[in-house]
């Protein structure tokens, strides 16, 4: 009787524990902790490591011997010219580039199953569209120790918090990039520029980005609307101002705009900041602004596309870690005259590179500047309207 008595209570006790731990109430791994003093058998030893992974376990990849070789899909211009060779030095790791020139573009390549790529650098909302999509990778944190470095506001972003998919790279803005020596009084607003009169000396000599998200923030700031608008009727009105735009403009250009411009080609253009401080460099008489109803602010990171071997997810890997050394990530913002993410790299970064009010908007300018949002279905809103400005006469 007595011995009945003990295998019900044993019984019961099972029971609650295993509703507790079904109810969330305790960790699972606690659950079967408890129930072995009552358990009338002993565990087998070799069941025991099976059913409880320990947390320290060694990251899966661990062991994974990194690819030869990696090829990094990135915007143009987009790197600093010793990086790759220091990387491969460092690490025997050859890497190549191939180059996309809007997010678009990037995202459509993508999905019609471009395979090849171990690194891509998509801007915010692309990010957020792509990691809806299924289409990236998760890092492995403990194969990046370099992530300790970025700026802390770079770790809970709207679009991938906690960096679980990707690691920002650089940001920056978009405005307009004139020719100081041909023009010296440019346009203070978009609206001087889509609705650019004959005699402005800017008509028919400069070009917008030929990016639809881009073009239409533009246009939609313009108006006075949010740049990420669902109301099909503010989107008709900036079309319709896009439209009549076209006859000032001598093009849509998103890879060679600032060298025109620098050439004197073109007095302005629309575009990224960091490319016309760079062709600055180049050509001596380039300057930058952000119109005075405002622009854009984004930041581009970098991902691993779904679908990469292991061994190229580890030498992929290896390579944002390297990104985000402090030194590299330095050279990388400085060269280039974007922002850098990484707070270790802006302690030893020259300070008239952090004072640089074209690379980091003071305050009022950045009240100004707004993200372009992922929209979701009515993207394809736009991407239509996008058809239509593109196809007018
Ligand atoms: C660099 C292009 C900047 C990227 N040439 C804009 N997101």
């Amino acid at each position: 009787m007595q011995r009945k008595h003990l295998l019900s209570l044993i019984v019961i006790l099972l029971i609650a524990v295993m509703a507790l731990a079904a109810c969330g109430g305790g960790q699972a791994t606690e659950a079967p902790k408890q129930e072995k003093p009552a358990a009338t058998e002993a565990p087998k030893a070799t069941e025991a490591p099976k059913e409880e992974p320990k947390p320290t376990e060694a990251p899966k990849e661990e062991g994974v011997k990194p690819a030869d070789e990696i090829v990094v899909y990135n915007w143009s211009d987009y790197v600093a010219p010793e990086m790759y060779d220091m990387f491969t030095e460092q690490t025997g790791i050859k890497i190549s580039e191939d180059n996309f020139s809007s997010n678009e573009d990037l995202l459509a390549k993508l999905q019609g199953g471009a395979t090849g790529y171990s690194v891509i650098v998509p801007s915010d909302y692309t990010v957020y569209i792509m990691i809806e999509e299924g289409m990236l990778e998760e890092l492995n944190h403990d194969n990046i120790p370099n992530l300790k470095n970025l700026d802390p506001e770079f770790t809970k972003l709207y679009y991938d918090p906690g960096n679980k998919y990707c690691v920002p790279y650089l940001w920056g803005t978009t405005g307009v990039g004139y020719n100081t020596e041909l023009l010296e009084n440019p346009p203070k607003s978009w609206e001087q520029i889509f609705k650019a009169k004959e005699s402005d000396p800017w008509y028919g000599r400069m070009t917008l980005l030929d990016d639809v998200r881009e073009v239409f923030s533009a246009a939609l700031i313009q108006l006075g609307y949010d740049n990420n608008t669902k109301d099909e009727a503010q989107l008709q009105e900036a079309k319709q101002l896009l439209i009549d735009a076209k006859k000032g403009l001598a093009g849509y250009d998103t890879d060679n705009y600032e060298d025109l411009v620098g050439a004197g080609e073109n007095l302005l253009a629309h575009g990224w900041n960091g490319d016309f401080l760079q062709a600055a460099d180049e050509y001596g008489n380039i300057d930058y602004y952000i119109p005075e109803e405002g622009g854009t602010i984004w930041i581009d990171n970098m991902c691993i596309p779904k679908g990469v071997s292991p061994e190229e997810k580890r030498a992929a890997e290896m390579y944002i870690n390297f990104v985000l050394d402090p030194k590299v990530g330095d050279m990388l913002g400085e060269y280039n005259y974007y922002a850098t993410p990484n707070k270790a790299s802006l302690e030893i970064a020259d300070p008239e590179y952090k004072s640089n009010p074209l690379v980091f908007p003071p305050e009022e300018i950045r009240a100004k500047l707004h993200f372009i949002k992922p929209l979701g279905e009515f993207e394809s809103v736009y991407q239509r309207m996008w058809d239509e400005v593109k196809s007018a006469q």
